[in-house]
C-alpha cells in the first residue's frame, strides 16, 4: 500500500511496519504542515491493523533540524508541536525514530517522544534554542533529563552545542548508531523491537536520568551559579524547567515548560535573537546572484605579511585554499609567513587541530618577493598599509602581472575604492573584501562593491566568504563602509557626552552594562589613539568649522597617550596588564578642554548614554539606507554584531530601533541636540515610516 498523505509528510506501509517520511526541505522544519502531517500519520497507523510498528524518518540532508523558526511570528496554528509529541509518545505502537544530519531542537523533541532511537553515525544531535533566547518547548526540557540526568541535559541545552551520535548513545538519549543506510537500519531496528514484542517504551516514564537526586539537584545548583549575573532570560527557564522534570509530574511538568517557553517567545531577547538568525542568512541574498557567475577560486596571493595579511592568509588556508604571500624584502615575508605558523601552531598546542592538519594547511601555503609569482592566481588581496598611494602603486603591479578574469581585491577599511578601481585597467574585476581582525576568527567580511564591479566578482565574493564560513555583506563605496561610519558617529556619540560631563569611565560602564565587551573608550585604548588622530589630522584643512568638535582627544595624542601599548590612554595601563585604571590625569585633562570651551558639566544616567549612542547609531544606519550603501536594515544589525561587538541577544541598532519605535527615536534624537548637524538630524527616510507605522523592518 502507498498512500500520499502530504507533500512534507508521506506514509507507506512497508511489511508491518508504517513507515513516516518527514520532506520539507531544506532542513524538514516541523512547520505547521509537517505537525498535522505527523499527527494524522501516527493516527493512520494506529487504526490500521496490518501495522505493528512506526518509524519515522526524514528524506533529504536531515532529520528535522527544529521547529519552524519563521512561524514564530504568527499565530502558532495546531497541532502544536508539544501536541505532537505527546501524540508520538501516546501511540499505542512501538516508534521508532531514525536520525540523520542535524537533529536538533524540536527535531530532537520529537526523536525522544519516540519509543526508540537509531542515529546515523555522523548525526549531530543537539538543543540550539537557547541561541534564539528559547528553550526546548516541546517536551525537551522533561524527557531529556529523564534519560541522561539534569547534569548533561543542562550541559546541552545552556550551550546549545551539537554532539555526535557515538555520545548520545554513551549518555542514554538514543539507543543505537549504525554506519549503514539510516533507513534500512531503522526498519531492521523495528523488526525487531515488533519480533521481540517490547512495545512502547515512554521517554517520560523512565527513570534512568533520575537516579541519583543529590547529583541531580547538585546539577541545578551549579548551573543557576554558572548564570548569575547573566541578564539573558533563556538560560534561567531552562533550568527552571530541567529542575520542575526533577520535582513534578510529567503533566505539571510540561505545563511548566510551556509557559516559561511562552515567556522566552514573547521576551525581547528572543525577538532580537531571531532576527539576528534570519539576518545572517539573509545577508547573501544579493541582486548580482541571479546575474552573476562564481568564478573558480583555488589559489589567492595575499599581498602583505602583517597582522590582517597573515590573518586572511590563515583564513584562506582554512578554507582550503592554495595561498601565495608577497612581501617587499626577505625578512618581512619571513616575518608574515612566521605569523600564519605561529597561529597554527597556537592551534595545536589549543587541540583545535592536529598536527597533521597544521602540516597540510601550511602545505598549501608559499611565500614570494617577486610579483610575477601571482601572474597564475585566481583573486589576489592586498592588505598592505592604509596609504593611498602604496595601494594603487600595488594595484597597478597586480594590474601587469594578473591573469585575465582574475580578481583584484582591497581591504582597505577607508579608502575609496572607486578611485583605486577606475587607476587600473580592468576596474570589472576590483572588490572590496574588508576583514576584521583577527581575520582567521572574526566571521564578518565587508564586500564592498564599486561602480565597476562585475556581477561575477559580486558573486565569487559571497562564494568566498560562504567557503571561509564567514558572513559577507553587501556594502557600497563610502568613507568606512557600514561598520566604521557607524563606529564614528557612536564615538562621536561618546565624546560628545564626555565633553558635556560624563567621564569615559562612566561610558564605558555603561555601555558594558549594555551588553558591549568594552566600551568604546576602551575600544580606542587597544586600537591605539593616534589612528583616529592621523585621520583628524589629515581632514583638519576640510573640517566645516561649524560642526561641533572635541579638543580632548587631540591633547591626549599630543600628550604621547596613544593607549595600551605605551601603557597610558584613557586608562591608564601598569607594565604588562591589559587591565586599565582610571587615570585622574585623564579627567583633569578633559575639564580642563571642557572649561576651554565654557561648558557646564551635567550629569548623564546610564540609560542616556546607552539611548544616545545607540540611537546615534540606527540614524546612521538610516542614512546608509538612504544612501544605498547598506542594502537592507538587517545587513547594518549583522555588521555591528559581528564586526563591533554589539550584543546579539539585543538584535542590533536597527532592531533596537524597531522596538522602541521609530516614531520615539526621531523624537529623541530632536531631543539631544538641537544645534548639532553630524549624528542628532533626524533623517528624512524616519518621516514616511513613521507616517505608515512601519519600522525599519518593513525594509528588510
Ligand atoms: C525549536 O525547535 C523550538 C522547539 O524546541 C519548541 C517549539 C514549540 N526553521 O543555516 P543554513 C533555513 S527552535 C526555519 O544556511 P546550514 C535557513 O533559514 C529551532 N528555517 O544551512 C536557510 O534558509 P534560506 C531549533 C530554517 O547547512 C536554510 O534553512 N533549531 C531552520 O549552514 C539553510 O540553513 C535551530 O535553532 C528552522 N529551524 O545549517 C536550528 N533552520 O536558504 C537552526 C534552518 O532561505 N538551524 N532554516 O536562507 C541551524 O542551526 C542550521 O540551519 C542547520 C543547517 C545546522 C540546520
Amino acid at each position: 500500500m502507498n498512500l500520499i498523505m502530504d507533500d512534507s509528510v508521506k506514509y507507506h506501509v512497508q511489511d508491518d511496519i508504517a513507515v513516516i517520511t518527514i520532506n520539507n526541505p531544506p532542513v524538514n522544519a516541523l512547520g505547521h504542515a509537517v505537525r498535522a502531517g505527523l499527527v494524522a500519520a501516527i493516527e493512520r497507523a494506529e487504526a490500521d491493523n496490518a501495522v505493528a510498528g512506526v518509524l519515522i524518518h526524514a528524506q533529504g540532508r536531515t532529520f528535522p533540524a527544529g521547529a519552524d523558526i519563521k512561524e514564530f511570528d504568527k499565530p502558532l496554528l495546531d497541532p502544536s508541536l508539544p501536541a505532537v509529541c505527546d501524540r508520538i509518545e501516546a501511540c499505542t505502537k512501538p516508534v521508532i525514530a531514525a536520525l540523520h544530519g542535524t537533529v536538533l531542537g524540536g527535531g530532537f523533541e520529537v526523536a525522544l517522544a519516540s519509543h526508540y532511537r537509531i542515529a546515523a553515525a555522523q548525526a549531530k544531535i543537539g538543543f540550539p534554542e537557547v541561541n534564539l533566547g528559547l528553550l526546548p518547548g516541546a517536551g525537551g526540557t522533561q524527557r531529556a533529563p529523564r534519560l541522561c540526568g539534569a547534569a548533561f541535559a543542562l550541559g546541552l541545552m545552556l550551550s546549545g552545542k551539537q554532539i555526535g551520535a557515538f555520545f548520545a548513545k554513551k549518555r542514554g538519549l538514543i539507543d543505537e548508531v549504525t554506519k549503514g543506510n539510516i533507513l534500512d537500519a531503522g526498519l531492521a531496528m523495528a523488526r525487531d523491537v515488533i519480533a521481540k514484542g517490547t512495545g512502547v517504551r515512554r521517554t517520560l516514564e523512565r527513570r534512568d536520568g533520575l537516579k541519583d537526586p543529590i547529583a541531580n539537584q547538585s546539577a541545578i545548583k551549579d548551573a543557576r551559579s554558572g548564570i548569575e549575573g547573566s541578564v539573558l532570560l533563556a538560560p534561567a527557564k531552562i533550568i527552571d524547567c530541567v529542575e520542575a522534570s526533577l520535582l513534578l509530574p510529567d503533566e505539571a511538568g510540561k505545563i511548566f515548560e510551556s509557559i516559561a517557553f511562552e515567556d522566552c517567545l514573547a521576551s525581547d531577547q528572543s525577538v532580537a535573537l531571531r532576527h539576528v538568525f534570519i539576518s545572517e542568512r539573509m545577508a547573501a541574498n544579493v541582486p548580482e546572484l541571479a546575474t552573476g557567475k562564481v568564478r573558480n577560486i583555488s589559489s589567492v596571493g595575499v599581498i602583505g605579511g602583517g597582522t590582517m595579511g597573515a590573518g586572511i592568509a590563515v583564513s584562506l588556508l582554512d578554507g582550503d585554499l592554495d595561498v601565495v604571500m608577497l612581501e617587499r624584502d626577505a625578512a618581512s615575508l619571513e616575518a608574515g609567513l612566521g605569523r600564519v605558523v605561529a597561529v597554527f601552531e597556537r592551534s595545536v598546542v589549543k587541540k583545535r587541530i592536529t598536527e597533521e592538519d597544521k602540516n597540510r594547511k601550511l602545505a598549501r601555503l608559499a611565500g614570494t618577493l617577486n610579483m610575477s609569482d601571482l601572474a597564475g592566481v585566481d583573486l589576489a588581496i592586498e592588505a598592505v598599509i592604509e596609504d593611498r598611494a602604496i595601494k594603487e602603486e600595488v594595484f597597478a603591479q597586480l594590474d601587469a602581472v594578473l591573469k585575465s578574469g582574475a580578481i583584484l581585491a582591497t581591504n582597505t577599511s577607508y579608502l575609496d575604492i572607486d578611485e583605486l578601481a577606475s587607476s587600473i585597467s580592468r576596474p570589472q574585476d576590483v572588490v572590496g573584501l574588508h576583514f576584521f581582525s583577527p581575520a582567521n576568527i572574526m566571521k564578518l567580511l565587508e564586500i564592498v562593491v564599486p561602480d565597476a564591479t562585475s556581477d561575477d566578482v559580486v558573486a565569487s565574493g559571497f562564494a568566498l566568504a560562504k567557503r571561509l564560513g564567514k558572513i559577507g555583506v553587501r556594502v557600497g563605496v563610502t568613507d568606512g563602509f557600514i561598520g566604521n561610519r557607524i563606529l564614528k558617529v557612536y564615538r562621536l556619540a561618546a565624546e560628545y557626552m564626555v565633553e558635556d560631563g560624563a567621564s569615559p569611565y562612566q561610558v564605558d560602564r555603561a555601555m558594558r552594562g549594555y551588553g558591549f565587551g568594552l566600551g568604546p573608550f576602551q575600544v580606542y585604548d587597544l586600537a591605539g589613539l593616534d589612528i583616529a588622530w592621523a585621520q583628524r589630522k589629515r581632514h583638519a584643512a576640510t573640517r566645516d568649522p561649524d560642526i561641533r568638535y572635541t579638543e580632548f582627544g587631540d591633547k591626549m595624542c599630543e600628550a604621547g597617550w596613544f593607549g595600551q601599548k605605551v601603557g597610558r590612554g584613557f586608562y591608564h595601563y601598569e607594565a604588562g596588564s591589559r587591565q586599565g585604571k582610571e587615570d585622574q590625569a585623564v579627567l583633569d585633562l578633559i575639564a580642563d578642554a571642557r572649561g576651554a570651551k565654557g561648558i557646564k558639566p551635567r550629569r548623564f544616567g546610564d540609560a542616556e548614554i546607552q539611548r544616545r549612542c545607540v540611537s546615534a547609531m540606527a540614524n546612521e544606519g538610516a542614512k546608509l539606507l538612504a544612501q544605498g550603501i547598506a542594502l537592507r536594515p538587517s545587513d547594518i544589525d549583522v555588521v555591528m554584531i559581528h564586526g563591533y561587538g554589539f550584543p546579539r541577544w539585543r538584535g542590533g541598532p536597527m532592531q533596537v530601533a524597531d522596538q522602541v519605535g521609530l516614531m520615539q527615536l526621531r523624537s529623541d534624537l530632536r531631543r539631544f541636540d538641537t544645534a548639532d548637524t553630524q549624528i542628532w538630524h533626524p533623517v528624512e527616510m524616519l518621516d514616511p515610516l513613521i507616517l505608515n507605522g512601519q519600522g525599519f523592518g518593513a525594509l528588510n
